[in-house]
């Protein structure tokens, strides 16, 4: 079966602790199909602290009914642009992406929506799975 390229998401994990896209510079927000697969290019600007490690930003997406991280989706971000492969939950709903690094003051303010929704199954596929 012919694997469809990822699609490219790109993120800028900003020096004033604010996710930021293209577009959606005040209100960024990801949506994904249920299992898709997505390339992440995240570009990370230090705020003013950064951990131990030298991360500077985290990326963490939370399940909206435990906000429990996905996992496999718990990033930590160097300076710089990074690239992820990854694959969009299979559940549906209204996840939360948040910032695991205390890198500012503003911080706690550091979050975005990323929606999931249900994958459309095509008539053919499910006629053959049965
Ligand atoms: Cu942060």
């Amino acid at each position: 079966m012919p694997q469809q390229a990822p699609r490219l998401i790109e993120v800028l994990a900003d020096h004033d602790s604010r996710y930021k896209m293209q577009g959606l510079i005040s209100k960024p927000s990801i949506t994904v199909t249920a299992n898709e697969r997505v390339h992440l290019r995240i570009t990370a600007i230090r705020a003013k602290n950064r951990n131990r490690d030298g991360s500077i930003h985290g990326f963490s997406l939370l399940r909206p009914k435990d906000h429990k991280p996905v996992p496999g989706w718990e990033l930590l971000l160097k300076p710089g642009i990074q690239e992820f492969d990854l694959t969009a939950p299979e559940e549906p709903g209204e996840y939360l992406i948040v910032c695991t690094v205390i890198c500012s003051e503003a911080h706690d303010g550091m979050n975005m929506k990323f929606v999931v929704e249900p994958e459309i199954k095509i008539l053919q596929e499910s006629a053959v799975e049965k």
